[in-house]
């Protein structure tokens, strides 16, 4: 192997909970990514960054590819594929993830992977698709849809993975790494990621908002993180005093994200503050509000306040 060493991005797209914040987290093997089983999880795009002495190669996980619904906020909606097919349009390779369970059976690939296929069709980077949760079917279910896809020509590689597991990961990492252009080191050697720890705190308790509420009440929340201080204890250990806003749209839903004597919140800032406390290492206070700001989703000031403005989004290698 040459000794120059190579940097690039690698850009995880595909439709809504198909797994690829599961597999950024799975290829970094810790948690840069919030996770759920609802879709439209991610808003934005995470870098989640992978060294070794001659390879850098950056991750860009992305909001799920998705057409608006009218029941929600078409301004957020716009930002999120605004900022998936942003990155995709700037990585050095684009992996589009699907989940295997959308095509059981031996029929031709389902309407929405055939609308992610479309839009990746005409890039003009390599593109690998990965058949995700593999877990979830038998081996000899996988051929048939294997070789239908294989003959569409869209992909220069088609690797079937569990984000899950694990299995066919390394797989992707090797084909990734070959893909690399030369280039130089971009991140610190110990940066995970690019998103600050204020950051990932917001989005820790937004996972607990996606893991515990039901409907639509997750969609229509957003967090900001109002205070973020690190000081010691009086004992004279290290703790961090968060404060932050649960944002929603409507007085009306103040009351489910709280629940009954407050439990609700309670429950959410409990287990996002154990969360933040793992990722941080230390001792952590959490105090949640809840405010309403009514129609945030749609109204471009209040996007902007939020961190979901158009206008802000970077191509991933754009400098951090
Ligand atoms: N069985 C199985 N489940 C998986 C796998 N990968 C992800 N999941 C589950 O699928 C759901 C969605 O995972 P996410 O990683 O949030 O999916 P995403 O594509 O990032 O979703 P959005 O951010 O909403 O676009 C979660 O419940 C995961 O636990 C896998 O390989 N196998
Ligand atoms: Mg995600």
């Amino acid at each position: 192997m040459s000794d120059v060493h190579r940097s690039g991005y690698v850009a995880l797209v595909g439709p809504p909970n198909v797994g690829k914040s599961t597999l950024l987290n799975r290829i970094l093997g810790e948690k840069v990514s919030i996770v759920s089983p609802k879709p439209q999880t991610t808003r934005e795009r995470i870098l989640g960054i992978m060294h070794t002495d001659a390879l850098e190669m950056i991750f860009v996980d992305t909001p799920g590819l998705h057409e608006a619904s009218p029941k929600r906020g078409a301004g957020l909606s716009r930002f999120m594929n605004h900022a998936a097919r942003s990155a995709m349009r700037d990585a050095d390779v684009v992996a589009l993830v699907i989940d295997i369970k959308e095509n059981e059976g031996s029929g031709p690939p389902s309407a929405r992977i055939q609308r992610a296929f479309a839009e990746v069709a005409s890039l003009p980077q390599p593109k690998i698709l990965l058949i995700n949760k593999i877990d979830r079917v038998h081996k000899p279910q996988l051929l048939p849809f294997l070789s239908a896809v294989a003959q569409l020509g869209h992909f220069d590689e088609i690797i079937p993975i569990s984000a899950k597991s694990g299995d066919g990961v390394d797989i992707f990492l090797a084909v990734a790494e070959k893909r690399m252009p030369a280039g130089p080191r971009l991140f610190e050697r110990d940066q995970v990621t690019d998103a600050t720890e204020r950051k990932v705190a917001s989005e820790l308790v937004r996972e607990q908002i996606f893991l515990q509420l039901e409907e639509e009440l997750p969609y229509a929340s957003a967090v900001i993180t109002e205070k973020f201080e690190e000081t010691t204890t009086k004992k004279g250990e290290p703790i961090v005093k968060i404060s932050a806003a649960i944002v929603v749209e409507r007085d009306s839903q103040k009351g489910i994200v709280i629940g009954k004597k407050g439990a609700r919140l309670k429950e959410i800032g409990e287990k996002a503050r154990h969360q933040i406390a793992t990722m941080l290492g230390c001792k952590v206070h959490l105090e949640l509000f809840v405010k309403a700001v009514p129609n945030w989703s749609e109204r471009e000031a209040s996007l902007r306040e939020l961190g979901y403005d158009e206008s802000t989004i970077e191509s991933p290698g754009s400098e951090p």
